[in-house]
């Protein structure tokens, strides 16, 4: 059976270019409110693999996509670590702070994996249930992104603790971020196991890291995470979307490995194709707010991204998550102009 999206990874150019959202399930959808208050807390949902199995499936159903992201967060690593991890509605995730320069638990491999077992739980029935033309997503936080919320506590403005911490003790700092990678490469490694065939790292806060800081923090941990998980598993692809970083998406490059930078909105679409599709497939980079507008200025823009992408392997996405106050058929515009749209 043809994969698109998997087969656009391996660097074809697809007939019809595949489509994806990130947050593609979640709040904007009447089907996931309905599942997501039977299920108690948010945690509970992503734990919950029949489930979690339901609301990854949900826009499938609606759209038809080329790519199922398992319906999970990028915080369940550090919870499954043993930090306390909460949701509040209107708020957003609350953790348990990291003590700056604090030492770090000793990892336990077994255990972390065990906390886990639903999530891999919800892959294999996925692996079952997804259409068999859709690919596989399993996905997991960058070190930098996920250190930030276990030391702000949650989301952050300025992130003036975790900076302060990279500055004042960049040796612990350390510490935490290869306590990161090894925990995060052995949760892809096992993604991978129980039938993700697509892995996507987040690196939603890579923006806010200076030159120096953006290369040791964000770009070498992921790297290493790249090594590790291609040493068990030689083919999987492996997208990284490090938010925000500019010019710096050439510095990603680099990465011995990787198949797919994922753009956000702000990367302008020539320089990207000229300086990145020239040698990784790209993916992106709608504005989620101008999905959440539609019409004619939606439609517009994606006909923008297709002219300029889709000579090359590309995937049609957003350049960040789904935003609530979407209306579903905007999604399904969007999604039928993409079929129908011929270069
Ligand atoms: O139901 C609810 O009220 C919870 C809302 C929600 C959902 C639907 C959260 C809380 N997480 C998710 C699912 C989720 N998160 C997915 C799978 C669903 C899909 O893509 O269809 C994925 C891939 C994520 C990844 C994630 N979580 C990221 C990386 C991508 C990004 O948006 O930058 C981040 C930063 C998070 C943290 C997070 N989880 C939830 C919230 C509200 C936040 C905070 C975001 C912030 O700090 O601004």
């Amino acid at each position: 059976m043809n994969k698109p999206l998997l087969s656009c990874l391996n660097g074809c150019v697809q007939p019809t270019v595949p489509v994806w959202y990130m947050r593609q399930a979640g709040r904007y959808l009447p089907e996931y409110r309905r599942t997501r208050s039977t299920a108690g807390t948010f945690l509970d949902l992503c734990y919950n693999p029949e489930l979690a199995t339901k609301v990854s499936l949900q826009p499938i159903e609606r759209y038809n996509l080329d790519g199922v992201i398992l319906f999970s967060d990028i915080l369940v690593v550090p919870h499954a670590l043993g930090y306390d991890v909460d949701y509040i509605e209107g708020k957003g995730p609350i953790l348990e702070k990291l003590e700056i320069g604090g030492s770090l638990p000793e990892y336990n491999k077994t255990r972390f994996l065990s906390r886990l077992s639903p999530v891999f739980k919800t892959l294999e029935e996925l692996a079952i249930k997804a259409p068999n033309s859709a690919t596989l997503i399993g996905f997991a936080g960058a070190p930098w992104t996920i250190a930030t919320y276990m030391i702000e506590g949650g989301s952050s403005r300025d992130f003036s603790r975790a900076k302060g911490w990279t500055y004042a003790d960049p040796d612990s700092f350390q510490s935490l971020i290869d306590y990161l990678v090894i925990s995060t490469a052995d949760y892809l490694i096992e993604q991978v196991s129980a039938g993700a065939e697509v892995l996507q790292l987040f690196d939603s806060w890579a923006g806010v890291l200076n030159e120096n800081h953006l290369e040791r923090w964000s770009i070498k941990p992921l790297e290493n995470i790249v090594a590790l998980v291609k040493k068990s598993c030689p083919d999987i692809p492996i997208i990284i979307f490090p938010k925000g970083v500019g010019i710096q998406y050439t510095s990603y490059l680099g990465i011995d490995g990787l198949s797919c930078l994922s753009l956000d909105s702000s990367v302008p679409l020539n320089w990207a194709r000229d300086n990145l599709q020239k040698h990784v497939v790209v993916q992106g980079n709608l504005d989620p707010q101008l999905l959440a507008s539609g019409g004619n200025s939606m439609i517009y823009e994606a006909e923008r991204i297709l002219d300029i992408f889709s000579g090359q392997p590309f995937i049609f996405n957003l350049g960040h998550g789904i935003v609530p106050q979407t209306p579903p058929h905007h999604v399904s515009e969007l999604t039928q102009f993409i079929r129908s749209w011929k270069a």
